[in-house]
């Protein structure tokens, strides 16, 4: 039995690596400052894990929960390219300093692995698809630039300390528990709860921008086998984490009025600012050397989501 903490366990990604550690059985501390997690997230698996409220600006805080850890998921950061467009100095203080942050603390508590939620808008506009982990980064928005010097941060700590670290490249995770309700929120889960309410989703641009949307359950595959996986195959290295497909916002919202048996039209309006798009990953650098797989595709993730959001507006019964 192995140690971890994650930082932002409270959040949608952070909240689902809990149950899945607690699955197999792996003792669990967690942090969380809530600025986008929630207590709900953790509701019935609180009890079985060590959960501290903390912000990993706290360096101190840092420290005392990375003592004893074996293994640190860095999930913790304001998620958002058009919020770090809005608060530049915000985006960079969560998901720069605060990675700093817990570098240094794993490094001095002498953890054995430190995997980090890297980001698909590291790749930015480039015209290449699909996106291999060897190609020059082109970030666009403040969000993508934060999430890539954090990634350099961490193959600094490989290279100057020999603190082992992986970067994991999400490309736009989905699933239950992702926050629906904010502005910033991620477009599966507003469009779900949008489209259940029966109120008009908005799509910013054409409807044409793609992406390589991917179910949670191969991010926390992806994961473990960061964890479990040789350090001569994955120490200081990049790994895409995605499905290896990519779908238009268009196709989405067809799939979607299906599922959720919304009747009316969509709304077009002009495509945000720092946006990219198109994104595709190719997933062959994790499935050679971490030994990565696709485990749950598009339509069934987006079916799964789809019939969690409908639970959660159902009244529980008393
Ligand atoms: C970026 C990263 C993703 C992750 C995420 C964190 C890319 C390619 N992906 O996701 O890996 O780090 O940031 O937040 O950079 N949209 C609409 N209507 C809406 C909401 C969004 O059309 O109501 C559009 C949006 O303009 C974009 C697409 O949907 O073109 C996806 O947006 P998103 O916010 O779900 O994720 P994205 O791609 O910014």
């Amino acid at each position: 039995m192995a140690k971890y903490l994650i930082t932002g366990a409270a959040g949608f990604i952070g909240s689902s690596l809990v149950r899945a550690l607690l699955g197999r059985g792996e003792q669990v501390r967690g942090v969380d400052n809530f600025a986008t997690g929630k207590r709900e997230n953790l509701t019935e698996v609180l009890h079985q894990m060590d959960f501290r409220e903390a912000d990993i600006l706290d360096l101190d805080a840092m420290r005392s929960a990375c003592e004893g850890v074996d293994y640190v998921l860095h999930e913790a950061a304001i998620p958002s390219v058009p919020k770090s467009v809005i608060d530049p100095l915000g985006s960079n203080r969560a998901n720069v300093d605060g990675t700093v942050n817990v570098l240094v603390a794993a490094r001095d508590a002498k953890v054995k692995r430190v995997v980090y939620a890297a980001s698909s808008s590291a790749y930015g506009d480039t015209p290449t698809l699909p996106k291999q982990e060897a190609m020059p980064p082109n970030p666009i928005s403040p969000y993508a630039v934060a999430k890539l010097a954090s990634e350099f941060y961490m193959v600094s700590f490989y290279r100057c300390y020999g603190l082992e670290t992986v970067c994991l490249r999400y490309f736009n995770i989905f699933g239950p528990r992702q926050d629906p309700s904010s502005p910033y929120s991620g477009v599966l889960a507003k469009f779900s709860l949008q489209m259940l309410r029966g109120e008009q989703p908005t799509i910013f641009g054409d409807g044409e921008t793609s992406r390589d949307f991917t179910f949670i359950d191969n991010a926390v595959s992806a994961n473990l086998l960061a964890c479990s996986a040789p350090g001569a195959e994955c120490a200081g290295r990049v790994f895409n984490c995605a499905t290896g497909r990519r779908i238009t916002l268009n196709q989405t919202f067809d799939a979607m009025k299906e599922l959720t048996g919304y009747k009316g039209t969509v709304k077009y309006a002009p495509e945000r600012s720092g946006d990219i798009k198109h994104s595709l990953a190719d997933i062959s650098r994790a499935e050679k050397h971490i030994g990565y797989k696709v485990l749950v595709n598009f339509e069934e993730g987006l079916r799964r989501t789809v019939e969690w959001y409908k639970r959660q507006a159902q009244p529980v019964e008393a």
